[in-house]
């Protein structure tokens, strides 16, 4: 796929997952919304991001062969806003405390501390409850039982992206550890921090496009080696870990090379895949 095809593809799926949220996160008139919490959720979640997590999803699932219908991309949706709340917490004065996020004042600059906890906690809470909805609308549709496991997997590999063994872990590890100093040490921090939650990504979209083991496992491979190569390649643009920037100039090549090789097994339908890990080095 060329860029230009890529750039194509982008601009659809991105237009469908943005008419998605501003859909299902409607303008709520101020008396109906105590404490401006929607007023704040939206404020983030529609703020310009790339949408590259709920991309990754319906990625993956079209490289295994499924289309995005409208369930599908309330499940792509779902991971993007626990990557909208991750941002809006790690903005707090208690975490990074940045003022500024997706080219706007932070959250809690506009609309307090508070409120900003509480848009982040409803983001999260939110996202599950729209990936059992997309699983209850497709078992609907289709009446096959085994869609129901499905999403209770992909409920399942959200949660651990997210949680304790994943991203929350690895925000606790960047603020109890001194920072890393080996490239052994950043990369798991960034494995932790950035990877799991795109490694989730892939295996929900896989997933839910009910890919046999092999393809899974692909998906699973893709996830962690983009995830530690995002990471890479944001450091390298925002200079940090300065120590042991070229090794991870180094790895940034090794990585998406270890995430295009992963996609072996599938054909010409993994291309926005391919060509979204390929933009990892060619910028
Ligand atoms: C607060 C539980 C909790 C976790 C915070 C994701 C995270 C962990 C912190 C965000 C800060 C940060 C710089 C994380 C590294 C990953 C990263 C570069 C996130 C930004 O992702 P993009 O570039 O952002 O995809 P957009 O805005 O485009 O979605």
């Amino acid at each position: 796929m060329s860029d230009f095809e890529l750039e194509s593809w982008l601009r659809t799926r991105r237009a469908e997952i943005d008419a998605l949220f501003a859909a299902r996160l409607a303008i709520v008139p101020p008396a109906e919304d105590p404490g401006r919490l929607v007023e704040a959720m939206r404020y983030s979640l529609l703020a310009p991001g790339k949408r590259l997590r709920p991309l990754l999803v319906l990625a993956a699932a079209e490289a295994v062969g499924r289309e995005p219908d409208e369930p599908l991309l309330l499940a792509a949706a779902a991971v993007e806003l626990v990557h909208c709340y991750s941002l809006i917490h790690d903005d707090l004065p208690a975490m990074d405390d940045d003022d500024v996020r997706r080219g706007q004042p932070t959250n809690h600059k506009v609309f307090g501390e508070a409120t900003a906890i509480l848009a982040g906690d409803a983001l999260l809470t939110l996202a599950f409850a729209w990936l059992a909805e997309a699983g209850a609308a497709t078992l609907a549709a289709t009446g096959d039982p085994l869609v129901a496991k499905r999403h209770l997997r992909a409920v399942a590999a959200l949660a651990k992206g997210a949680g304790m063994s994943g991203m929350v872990r690895g925000q606790a590890r960047d603020l109890g550890e001194p920072p890393p100093e080996s490239l052994q040490a950043v990369e798991r921090l960034a494995a932790e921090k950035t990877g799991a939650l795109f490694r989730a990504a892939l295996e929900v979209g896989s997933i839910l496009a009910d890919a046999g083991p092999a393809q899974e496992e692909a998906m699973i491979r893709f996830g962690e080696s983009y995830g530690v190569a995002f990471q890479h390649a944001d450091d390298l643009v925002d200079e940090d870990h300065v120590t042991t920037q070229n090794e991870a100039r180094q790895r940034l090549h090794v990585l998406t090379q270890t995430a295009l090789d992963a996609l072996s097994l599938f054909n010409g339908r993994a291309e926005p895949l391919r060509a979204l890990a390929r933009r990892l080095v060619d910028g």
